[in-house]
């Protein structure tokens, strides 16, 4: 791939463990699973008995960042963790674990969980994608995995990753670790991601970036949004 003109614009960003650099034209957003499915009551995050109502602040930090985002023209990538309606993408393994009150495919309040076109497997109306903007729906915990993102990504040239999303250990941890493996630089907002366990959240970011950013970076938004 050519590598971006010297004088390109470029992200400079204050960071942990250190300054994130990022070419703005290879640069993109991507926003893991901000789905009515965890973020609200009624889906599949409540199902398996955590508190959806530590992720709520998660949406207002990605609202400004996706606003951001859109300002600046970066390519824009949603995900949704979500299955066909056969089932036939959904392992037993993942649908009879643990004790859900609903398990993956049951009908709750807000249709069938996790099953791709049902009202709770939708985005927060908050983030609702815009036309153009890249919509994901992913099978696994990773955003790559049984996706095109990575073919989606080398078509615009994207080498650099800014990440928002939920939840910080689970789903966002794994498009990360994914994204890494096949060549990306990933920044992590840190409000604009969260778990039902906060204690996960603040692991998952130290792990991130120890070892001098075994993972990658993380910073506050006021220091992406100031770059
Ligand atoms: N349970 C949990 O924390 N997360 C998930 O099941 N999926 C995502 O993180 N998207």
């Amino acid at each position: 791939m050519t590598p971006p003109a010297p004088n390109a614009p470029t992200l400079s960003v204050p960071a942990k463990p250190g300054t994130f650099r990022a070419p703005l034209s290879r640069t993109a957003l991507i926003l893991i699973d901000m789905q009515r499915d965890f973020i609200e009551p009624g889906g599949f995050g409540e199902a398996l008995g955590n508190d959806v109502s530590q992720l709520a602040s998660a949406v207002d930090a990605a609202v400004q960042l996706l606003q951001w985002a859109r300002g600046l023209g970066l390519m824009v990538v949603h995900t949704r963790e979500s299955h066909a309606a056969d089932l036939s993408d959904c392992p037993a393994s993942k649908r009879l674990r643990g004790e859900p009150v609903l398990r993956i495919g049951d009908v709750g309040p807000m249709g069938r969980v996790l099953v791709r076109g049902e009202p709770g497997n939708a985005i927060v109306a908050a983030l609702s994608p815009a036309p153009g903007e890249i919509v994901i729906d992913k099978p696994g915990k990773g955003a790559f995995y049984g996706t095109t993102l990575h073919a989606l990504l080398g078509a615009r040239g994207i080498t650099h990753l800014l990440f928002g999303g939920v939840t910080t250990e689970v789903c966002v941890q794994s498009s990360m670790r994914e994204a890494n493996d096949r060549g990306y630089e990933c920044l992590l907002v840190e409000e604009a991601t969260a778990s039902y366990f906060p204690q996960f959240k603040q692991a998952t970011l130290a792990m991130i970036v120890a070892q001098g950013g075994i993972v990658g970076w993380t910073c506050p938004i006021a220091a992406l949004l100031g770059a």
